[in-house]
Protein backbone atom coordinates (compact mmCIF):
# COMPACT_ATOMS: atom_id res chain seq x y z
CA UNK A 1 0.00 0.00 0.00
CA UNK A 2 1.70 3.43 -1.19
CA UNK A 3 1.73 6.53 1.21
CA UNK A 4 -0.02 8.26 -0.44
CA UNK A 5 -2.90 5.65 -0.55
CA UNK A 6 -2.28 5.80 3.14
CA UNK A 7 -2.86 9.51 3.61
CA UNK A 8 -5.43 10.43 0.80
CA UNK A 9 -8.95 10.18 2.53
CA UNK A 10 -11.70 8.49 0.07
CA UNK A 11 -12.56 11.45 -2.42
CA UNK A 12 -9.46 13.25 -1.50
CA UNK A 13 -6.18 14.19 -3.28
CA UNK A 14 -3.95 15.15 -0.95
CA UNK A 15 -1.85 14.98 2.12
CA UNK A 16 -2.29 18.50 3.24
CA UNK A 17 -5.90 18.75 2.90
CA UNK A 18 -6.78 15.66 5.41
CA UNK A 19 -4.40 16.46 8.23
CA UNK A 20 -5.85 17.90 11.25
CA UNK A 21 -3.47 18.07 13.86
CA UNK A 22 -5.92 19.00 16.60
CA UNK A 23 -6.96 15.03 16.38
CA UNK A 24 -3.45 14.67 18.06
CA UNK A 25 -4.59 13.93 21.83
CA UNK A 26 -2.83 17.02 23.88
CA UNK A 27 -2.04 14.63 26.46
CA UNK A 28 0.58 13.33 24.04
CA UNK A 29 1.90 16.53 22.84
CA UNK A 30 2.46 17.43 26.30
CA UNK A 31 4.54 13.94 26.67
CA UNK A 32 6.63 15.26 24.01
CA UNK A 33 7.24 18.04 24.90
CA UNK A 34 7.98 16.79 28.05
CA UNK A 35 11.13 14.28 26.89
CA UNK A 36 12.17 17.32 24.48
CA UNK A 37 12.77 19.38 27.40
CA UNK A 38 14.18 16.82 29.66
CA UNK A 39 16.82 15.46 26.84
CA UNK A 40 18.03 19.10 25.71
CA UNK A 41 18.17 20.36 29.37
CA UNK A 42 20.15 17.92 30.29
CA UNK A 43 23.01 19.86 28.93
CA UNK A 44 22.82 21.80 31.66
CA UNK A 45 23.17 19.01 33.65
CA UNK A 46 27.13 18.39 31.94
CA UNK A 47 30.32 18.16 33.96
CA UNK A 48 33.22 19.71 32.74
CA UNK A 49 36.73 17.36 32.92
CA UNK A 50 34.35 14.14 34.39
CA UNK A 51 30.98 13.06 34.41
CA UNK A 52 28.31 14.04 36.91
CA UNK A 53 25.31 12.22 38.68
CA UNK A 54 22.40 12.61 36.39
CA UNK A 55 24.26 13.86 33.70
CA UNK A 56 22.63 13.12 30.36
CA UNK A 57 24.42 15.54 27.69
CA UNK A 58 28.23 15.28 26.47
CA UNK A 59 30.81 16.64 29.22
CA UNK A 60 31.45 20.43 28.85
CA UNK A 61 33.76 21.84 26.29
CA UNK A 62 37.31 23.11 26.79
CA UNK A 63 38.09 23.26 23.58
CA UNK A 64 37.10 24.35 20.08
CA UNK A 65 36.65 20.86 18.36
CA UNK A 66 34.40 19.52 21.46
CA UNK A 67 32.65 22.99 21.28
CA UNK A 68 31.89 22.02 17.42
CA UNK A 69 30.81 18.78 18.74
CA UNK A 70 28.90 19.73 21.15
CA UNK A 71 26.87 21.79 18.29
CA UNK A 72 26.92 19.45 16.38
CA UNK A 73 25.56 17.14 18.69
CA UNK A 74 22.62 19.85 19.27
CA UNK A 75 21.96 20.27 15.75
CA UNK A 76 21.40 16.28 14.91
CA UNK A 77 18.91 16.15 18.15
CA UNK A 78 16.81 18.66 16.59
CA UNK A 79 16.85 17.22 13.34
CA UNK A 80 16.31 13.75 14.55
CA UNK A 81 13.35 15.02 16.94
CA UNK A 82 11.48 17.31 13.97
CA UNK A 83 11.51 14.27 11.95
CA UNK A 84 10.23 11.62 14.95
CA UNK A 85 7.89 14.04 15.56
CA UNK A 86 6.24 14.56 11.80
CA UNK A 87 6.70 10.63 11.71
CA UNK A 88 4.70 10.11 14.83
CA UNK A 89 1.65 12.47 13.94
CA UNK A 90 1.82 10.94 10.21
CA UNK A 91 1.30 7.24 12.21
CA UNK A 92 -1.53 8.62 14.59
CA UNK A 93 -3.52 10.29 11.95
CA UNK A 94 -3.34 7.19 9.81
CA UNK A 95 -4.25 5.02 12.78
CA UNK A 96 -6.89 7.15 13.39
CA UNK A 97 -8.42 8.60 10.09
CA UNK A 98 -7.80 5.38 8.18
CA UNK A 99 -9.04 2.26 10.14
CA UNK A 100 -11.26 0.05 8.68
CA UNK A 101 -14.14 1.79 10.82
CA UNK A 102 -13.23 5.44 9.95
CA UNK A 103 -12.70 4.58 6.31
CA UNK A 104 -14.55 1.53 5.10
CA UNK A 105 -13.89 2.39 1.32
CA UNK A 106 -10.26 3.48 0.63
CA UNK A 107 -9.11 5.46 -1.93
CA UNK A 108 -8.00 3.61 -5.22
CA UNK A 109 -4.87 6.50 -5.77
CA UNK A 110 -1.49 5.02 -6.22
CA UNK A 111 0.35 7.93 -7.32
CA UNK A 112 1.24 11.19 -6.82
CA UNK A 113 3.73 13.07 -8.39
CA UNK A 114 4.31 16.11 -6.37
CA UNK A 115 4.85 14.13 -2.75
CA UNK A 116 7.07 11.70 -4.66
CA UNK A 117 9.14 14.44 -5.62
CA UNK A 118 9.18 15.73 -2.46
CA UNK A 119 9.91 12.85 -0.51
CA UNK A 120 12.81 12.81 -2.69
CA UNK A 121 14.22 16.34 -2.46
CA UNK A 122 13.52 16.83 1.32
CA UNK A 123 15.44 13.84 2.45
CA UNK A 124 18.27 14.57 0.01
CA UNK A 125 18.50 18.58 1.35
CA UNK A 126 18.19 17.28 5.21
CA UNK A 127 21.18 15.07 4.63
CA UNK A 128 23.32 17.55 2.75
CA UNK A 129 22.28 20.18 5.46
CA UNK A 130 23.89 17.26 8.07
CA UNK A 131 26.78 16.70 5.44
CA UNK A 132 28.51 20.55 5.54
CA UNK A 133 28.82 21.02 8.93
CA UNK A 134 29.89 17.09 9.76
CA UNK A 135 32.31 17.38 6.74
CA UNK A 136 33.43 21.16 8.54
CA UNK A 137 33.88 19.01 12.00
CA UNK A 138 35.96 16.41 10.06
CA UNK A 139 38.68 18.47 9.03
CA UNK A 140 39.15 20.59 12.09
CA UNK A 141 39.47 17.36 13.66
CA UNK A 142 41.93 15.92 10.54
CA UNK A 143 43.80 19.59 10.13
CA UNK A 144 46.34 19.59 12.85
CA UNK A 145 47.85 23.29 13.28
CA UNK A 146 51.33 23.70 13.88
CA UNK A 147 51.71 22.43 17.30
CA UNK A 148 53.43 24.30 20.05
CA UNK A 149 54.31 21.25 21.60
CA UNK A 150 54.19 17.18 21.63
CA UNK A 151 53.61 14.64 24.03
CA UNK A 152 53.57 10.61 23.72
CA UNK A 153 51.28 9.14 24.99
CA UNK A 154 51.27 4.73 25.36
CA UNK A 155 48.89 2.64 26.29
CA UNK A 156 50.36 0.03 28.40
CA UNK A 157 48.40 -3.04 30.17
CA UNK A 158 47.23 -0.75 32.47
CA UNK A 159 48.30 2.24 32.64
CA UNK A 160 49.49 5.05 30.41
CA UNK A 161 52.88 6.44 29.99
CA UNK A 162 53.60 9.94 29.14
CA UNK A 163 56.33 11.50 27.21
CA UNK A 164 58.01 14.54 26.51
CA UNK A 165 60.21 14.03 23.55
CA UNK A 166 61.03 18.09 23.03
CA UNK A 167 61.84 17.69 26.87
CA UNK A 168 63.40 14.31 26.77
CA UNK A 169 61.80 12.68 30.24
CA UNK A 170 58.92 9.84 30.48
CA UNK A 171 57.00 8.96 33.15
CA UNK A 172 54.00 6.43 33.92
CA UNK A 173 50.81 7.62 35.14
CA UNK A 174 48.74 5.08 37.49
CA UNK A 175 45.33 5.47 38.79
CA UNK A 176 45.10 6.54 42.88
CA UNK A 177 43.23 3.58 44.81
CA UNK A 178 40.02 4.58 46.74
CA UNK A 179 42.04 4.04 49.94
CA UNK A 180 44.90 6.75 48.85
CA UNK A 181 41.90 9.13 47.39
CA UNK A 182 42.44 12.96 48.93
CA UNK A 183 39.86 15.28 48.90
CA UNK A 184 38.19 16.29 45.48
CA UNK A 185 40.01 13.46 43.76
CA UNK A 186 37.48 11.40 41.66
CA UNK A 187 37.44 8.29 42.06
CA UNK A 188 38.58 5.84 39.58
CA UNK A 189 39.56 8.98 37.47
CA UNK A 190 42.41 10.53 39.33
CA UNK A 191 46.32 9.19 39.21
CA UNK A 192 49.26 9.96 40.44
CA UNK A 193 51.35 11.72 37.52
CA UNK A 194 48.82 13.15 35.61
CA UNK A 195 49.97 14.57 31.84
CA UNK A 196 50.45 18.45 32.44
CA UNK A 197 49.99 20.86 29.12
CA UNK A 198 49.90 24.54 29.36
CA UNK A 199 46.80 26.50 28.71
CA UNK A 200 46.02 27.80 24.63
CA UNK A 201 48.81 25.57 23.24
CA UNK A 202 48.43 23.45 20.32
CA UNK A 203 49.26 20.21 21.98
CA UNK A 204 50.08 17.30 19.37
CA UNK A 205 49.47 13.97 20.88
CA UNK A 206 51.17 10.86 19.16
CA UNK A 207 49.52 7.51 20.46
CA UNK A 208 50.57 4.18 20.65
CA UNK A 209 50.01 0.81 22.42
CA UNK A 210 53.18 -1.19 24.33
CA UNK A 211 51.25 -4.75 24.15
CA UNK A 212 47.92 -4.57 22.93
CA UNK A 213 45.10 -1.85 21.51
CA UNK A 214 44.16 0.73 24.00
CA UNK A 215 42.63 3.83 23.18
CA UNK A 216 43.32 7.67 24.42
CA UNK A 217 40.10 9.74 25.02
CA UNK A 218 39.22 12.66 26.78
CA UNK A 219 35.53 13.68 26.05
CA UNK A 220 36.16 17.59 27.31
CA UNK A 221 38.92 18.00 24.32
CA UNK A 222 36.58 16.28 21.95
CA UNK A 223 39.75 13.65 21.48
CA UNK A 224 39.47 9.69 20.47
CA UNK A 225 42.35 7.81 19.37
CA UNK A 226 43.44 4.65 19.23
CA UNK A 227 46.93 3.67 20.33
CA UNK A 228 48.04 0.72 18.60
CA UNK A 229 51.08 -1.05 19.34
CA UNK A 230 53.40 -0.80 16.40
CA UNK A 231 51.87 2.31 15.19
CA UNK A 232 51.99 5.57 15.83
CA UNK A 233 48.48 7.59 16.12
CA UNK A 234 47.92 11.38 16.61
CA UNK A 235 45.70 13.44 16.97
CA UNK A 236 45.82 17.01 18.89
CA UNK A 237 44.02 19.40 21.41
CA UNK A 238 44.21 22.98 22.32
CA UNK A 239 42.65 23.84 25.90
CA UNK A 240 41.29 26.55 26.42
CA UNK A 241 40.76 26.86 29.73
CA UNK A 242 43.04 25.64 32.63
CA UNK A 243 41.27 22.48 34.97
CA UNK A 244 41.58 19.02 35.29
CA UNK A 245 40.10 16.74 32.32
CA UNK A 246 39.43 13.28 33.37
CA UNK A 247 39.03 10.62 30.54
CA UNK A 248 39.15 6.65 30.07
CA UNK A 249 40.89 3.69 28.31
CA UNK A 250 38.30 3.69 25.83
CA UNK A 251 39.32 0.21 23.91
CA UNK A 252 38.75 -3.15 26.08
CA UNK A 253 42.29 -4.20 26.76
CA UNK A 254 42.63 -6.47 29.35
CA UNK A 255 41.80 -7.33 33.12
CA UNK A 256 42.38 -3.62 34.45
CA UNK A 257 40.77 -1.80 31.26
CA UNK A 258 38.97 0.00 34.01
CA UNK A 259 41.80 1.14 36.00
CA UNK A 260 44.06 2.89 33.44
CA UNK A 261 42.18 6.51 33.77
CA UNK A 262 43.43 9.54 31.90
CA UNK A 263 44.03 13.13 33.59
CA UNK A 264 45.62 15.39 31.92
CA UNK A 265 46.02 19.13 34.09
CA UNK A 266 45.88 22.33 32.25
CA UNK A 267 47.51 25.17 33.35
CA UNK A 268 49.49 28.74 32.92
CA UNK A 269 52.37 29.16 30.80
CA UNK A 270 54.57 30.19 34.08
CA UNK A 271 53.01 27.00 35.97
CA UNK A 272 53.67 24.63 33.29
CA UNK A 273 57.73 25.56 32.82
CA UNK A 274 58.31 25.91 36.51
CA UNK A 275 56.27 22.05 36.22
CA UNK A 276 58.68 20.82 33.62
CA UNK A 277 61.86 22.65 35.05
CA UNK A 278 60.55 19.95 37.91
CA UNK A 279 59.70 17.09 36.22
CA UNK A 280 62.78 17.29 34.46
CA UNK A 281 64.59 16.10 37.48
CA UNK A 282 62.02 14.00 38.72
CA UNK A 283 61.82 12.24 35.83
CA UNK A 284 65.42 12.44 34.22
CA UNK A 285 66.78 10.78 31.27
CA UNK A 286 67.42 7.38 30.98
CA UNK A 287 65.59 7.16 34.88
CA UNK A 288 64.89 3.25 34.51
CA UNK A 289 60.83 2.96 34.05
CA UNK A 290 58.73 1.42 37.33
CA UNK A 291 59.51 -1.91 37.52
CA UNK A 292 57.03 -4.07 36.49
CA UNK A 293 56.96 -5.85 39.27
CA UNK A 294 56.45 -2.33 41.17
CA UNK A 295 52.92 -1.75 38.48
CA UNK A 296 51.82 -5.48 39.03
CA UNK A 297 51.75 -4.79 43.24
CA UNK A 298 50.33 -1.38 42.58
CA UNK A 299 47.30 -3.11 40.05
CA UNK A 300 46.39 -5.47 42.47
CA UNK A 301 46.55 -3.05 45.12
CA UNK A 302 44.32 -1.11 42.69
CA UNK A 303 41.67 -4.07 41.64
CA UNK A 304 41.34 -5.50 45.51
CA UNK A 305 40.44 -1.11 46.66
CA UNK A 306 38.24 -0.72 43.76
CA UNK A 307 35.16 -1.71 45.51
CA UNK A 308 33.34 -1.49 41.81
CA UNK A 309 29.26 -1.45 42.53
CU1 LIG B 1 41.55 -0.39 27.91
Amino acid sequence: MSLQRLLAGPGTGYLVEGVHTAMLPKKLIGLMVFVVASVTGGVAFAGMGQPTEWQTGLQGAATPVMEDIVWFNDFLFWIIAAITLFVLVLLVYVMVRFNARANPVPSRTTHNTLIEVMWTIVPVLILVSIAVPSFRLLFLQLDQPKPDLTVKVTGKQWFWSYGYPDQKFEFDSLLVPDKDLKPGQPRLLAVDNELVVPVNKVVSVMVTGADVIHSFSVPSFGIKIDAVPGRLNETWFKADREGTYYGQCSQLCGRDHAFMPIAVHVVSEQAYQAWVDQAKKKYAEGLPPTPVAEIEKHLTKVVASADVK
